[in-house]
């Protein structure tokens, strides 16, 4: 089976692709599982650069096909912040729970109605040639008053989904891979993966 590198340092993010991806006829590998260690720097603007940056330079350095993943959360009470910043807001070397708290003392004050938010993920395929296809998804829905669930990662404890009642850390296993932004994005890129397996 070819080998598909999944371009991220982020656990949740391999443990989601994993099962995303699982039948597709490509077997996807980690960067430790081909001894790679690479941390790229996110200098773009958008997703989609960010993902394109973190793409190319993991095929480019394991001559793998390699698939990464930019994502973020856009709070509109917040301007659409911490979009692409989402990995670094509140500051550098903070844990997931103190984002989540940080994000909520932000919001403090603000009205259930006012506080919509969508996931947004990019993901970016490369070929070790340097070419690149972009998929894109988007899931809506609220920051929570409080962290509920232990599923996920980040910050899907504050992530209301309204018309189920339950963050995206509540939702059962399988569940948040059929609503989410990600799993809206991977189902398109599961296409373009075909479409490779068959050009080869
Ligand atoms: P890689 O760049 O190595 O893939 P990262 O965590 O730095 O890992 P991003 O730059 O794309 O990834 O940052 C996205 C951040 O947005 C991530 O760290 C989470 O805080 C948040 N995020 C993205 N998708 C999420 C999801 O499904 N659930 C909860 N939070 C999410």
């Amino acid at each position: 089976m070819p080998r598909l590198l999944l371009a991220t340092n982020n656990a949740g993010k391999v443990a989601e692709f994993r099962t995303l991806l699982a039948g597709c006829g490509w077997e996807t590998v980690t960067p430790a599982d081909v001894g790679l260690e690479l941390d790229v720097e996110e200098t773009g603007q958008t997703y989609a650069a960010n993902a394109t940056l973190k793409a190319i330079a993991f095929a480019n350095a394991s001559g793998l096909i390699a698939l990464a993943d930019d994502s973020g959360l856009e709070v509109d009470a917040m301007d659409g912040r911490p979009g692409v910043r989402s990995a670094r807001y509140a500051g550098p070397n903070l844990t997931h729970a103190a984002r989540v708290q940080a994000m909520l003392e932000e919001l403090r004050g603000v009205e259930d109605d006012d506080r919509t938010a969508r996931f947004r993920c990019v993901i970016a395929i490369a070929t070790k040639g340097g070419e690149v296809q972009l998929t894109e998804g988007t899931v809506e829905g609220r920051i929570a008053g409080d962290p509920r669930g232990d599923n996920g990662f980040g910050y899907d404890p504050i992530f209301l989904l309204p018309e189920r009642g339950l963050t995206m850390a509540e939702l059962p296993a399988g569940e948040k891979q059929r609503v989410s932004h990600r799993g809206e994005a991977a189902r398109k890129a599961l296409t373009i993966l075909e479409q490779m397996l068959r050009d080869r």
